[in-house]
């Protein structure tokens, strides 16, 4: 951690006690702050203000600094829905839409390394956090590789799943995320309006072995989600 700045590490060290907390909770005061992590005001106003650009707080005057409406912020481990719930507090749950088999179209079958038509399993779920529409996907996965998980439980952990029933551990993604307009199917599931911003992430995974076990698409709420990178600068 030595090698991020100061007002950075405290900002993460913020970002946890606010996932915490329910939205509306007024936060310590500066004094209090300062106290307790044994920083300067001016490290503390940089850290604060990098929450409030992020809308993770907002101040009321001179009253006070308090936490926003939540918003997940997810970084750049290759983590599960279920996990990044939980880390930021959050109790996760899953509605099944639907699954069924259906044979790989020719960009599913290239993208898996398979022949066209081979059987996959589609898994269409909504995910929610504290009860919240927060995320619509599909998940799918070659039937051979998991043979009947279209009759397990399909509400939790897909990755545990994964572990535990197939010994198949997921290792390493390639994820691409695009904007887009929700069409109204999915806003639905998504609680709000047709044509609401959201966020679109293309996840194809591979296990420990190098073979591709999953294409997801998972849809979220564009005023509920974002992603957070530490990038570095590559040594010349
Ligand atoms: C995340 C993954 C998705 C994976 C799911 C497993 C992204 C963009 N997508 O939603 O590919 O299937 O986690 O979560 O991160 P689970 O184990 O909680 O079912």
């Amino acid at each position: 951690m030595n090698d991020i700045p100061k007002h950075l590490f405290l900002r993460r060290e913020l970002e946890k006690d606010i996932a915490q907390l329910p939205p509306h909770a007024q936060l310590p005061t500066e004094r209090e702050l300062t106290a307790r992590f044994e920083v300067s005001r001016m490290t503390l106003r940089q850290a604060l203000g990098g929450l409030l650009d992020d809308g993770l707080i907002y101040r009321v005057g001179r009253t006070g600094t308090f936490v926003a409406e939540s918003r997940i912020s997810k970084d750049r481990s290759l983590t599960s829905f279920t996990e990044d719930m939980r880390t930021r507090g959050m109790v996760p749950s899953s509605s099944l839409i639907d699954a069924a088999a259906e044979p790989a179209d020719d960009a599913q079958a290239r993208d898996f390394g398979l022949e066209p038509n081979t059987p996959l399993a589609r898994i269409e779920r909504l995910r929610l956090a504290d009860g919240i529409p927060m995320c619509h996907e599909v998940v799918r996965v070659p039937l051979r590789l998991m043979p009947d998980i279209l009759t397990a439980d399909l509400t939790g952990s897909l990755y545990d799943l994964f572990g535990r029933h197939f010994r198949i551990r997921v290792a390493s993604s390639i994820q691409r995320t695009r904007a887009i307009s929700l069409d109204r199917p999915i806003a639905r599931w998504l609680m709000v309006p047709a044509k609401s911003p959201a966020l679109q992430v293309r996840r194809i995974t591979s296990d420990t072995t190098s073979q591709v076990v999953e294409i997801a698409t998972s849809t979220y709420r564009a005023d509920r989600y974002d992603f957070t990178h530490l990038i570095r600068r590559q040594s010349s």
